[in-house]
């Protein structure tokens, strides 16, 4: 299994949550990730998001998600976690995969449940849901303070713990539940590697960690493999 985070997509040119010029650095994630935050305001939380959408859209996938593919090919038992809300892994070619956090691409309205594909940027939205009164179109993302899809959680939960070897790839390991699969792993006996150029809070846990680009790394040891 692999668990993956904003790392992996890295490579392709988005963004990191809390690296380098990361996202958080620039906005408070409590104005825009959480449901308070699109309550108070919902056309800046619209504008971030549309600014996400608009930086990912010409993006492409890179070698670390193209591997991940390719584990999946080659292992029948493989699965991807991961809290990565921007589609390249899928537009890979990923099909065995959790999205944790949702995704961008997305939308859903917060009152009637209201969902659907959604790929435009549009400047002033306007997010009245035409699917019912009073309800407003958000993305389909889960924002801080929201709760992870329970079927998810538990499909996680059933794979990991018979999991014998998880891949952490691209994640500084700070946002929970996610992380928590983790540990779970270590504690269901599976081996860890860690890919990450930085050492996180879980790289204790790894068996090996391999202080690289995933886009670099996780290739070669596919190649190596028989
Ligand atoms: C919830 C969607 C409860 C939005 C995101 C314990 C248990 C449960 C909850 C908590 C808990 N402790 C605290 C909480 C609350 C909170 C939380 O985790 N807070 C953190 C900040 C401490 N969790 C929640 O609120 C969750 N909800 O628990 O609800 C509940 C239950 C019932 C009823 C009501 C409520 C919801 C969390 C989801 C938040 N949403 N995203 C959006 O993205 O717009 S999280 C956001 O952070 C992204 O999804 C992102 O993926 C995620 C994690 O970040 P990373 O992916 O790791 O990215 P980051 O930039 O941090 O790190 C990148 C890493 O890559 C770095 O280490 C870097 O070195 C490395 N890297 C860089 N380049 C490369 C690379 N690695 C390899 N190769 C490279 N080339």
């Amino acid at each position: 299994m692999a668990l993956a985070g904003a790392g992996l997509s890295a490579e392709s040119g988005i963004e990191t949550y809390r690296g380098g010029g990361g996202m958080w650095q620039k906005y408070r994630f409590q104005d825009l990730a959480s449901p308070a935050g699109f309550q108070k305001n919902p056309q800046l939380v619209w504008e971030w998001y549309c600014q996400r959408r608009d930086q990912a859209a010409g993006k492409t996938p890179n070698p670390g998600h193209l591997a991940l593919v390719t584990l999946e090919k080659k292992y029948p038992a493989f699965w991807l976690l991961t809290q990565n809300v921007d589609g390249l892994s899928q537009r890979a070619g990923q099909t065995r995969i959790i999205e944790f956090h949702g995704s961008i691409w997305r939308v859903k309205c917060d009152s009637c449940g209201f969902m659907a594909e959604d790929h435009t940027v549009p400047t002033n939205r306007d997010n009245q849901c035409r699917e019912c009164v009073g309800g407003r179109i958000r993305p389909d993302v889960v924002w801080f303070g929201e709760p992870l899809d329970s079927e998810a959680l538990n499909q996680a939960g059933q794979l990991v713990n018979a999991c014998d070897l998880l891949l952490v790839v691209g994640t500084s390991a700070q946002v929970f539940p996610a992380a928590n699969f983790i540990p779970l792993a270590a504690r269901a006996g599976a081996n860890i590697i860690e890919i990450n150029p930085e050492e996180t809070q879980m790289s204790p846990l790894a068996t090996v960690t391999i202080r690289q680009a995933v886009g670099v790394a996780l290739p070669q040891i596919i190649e190596g493999l028989s």
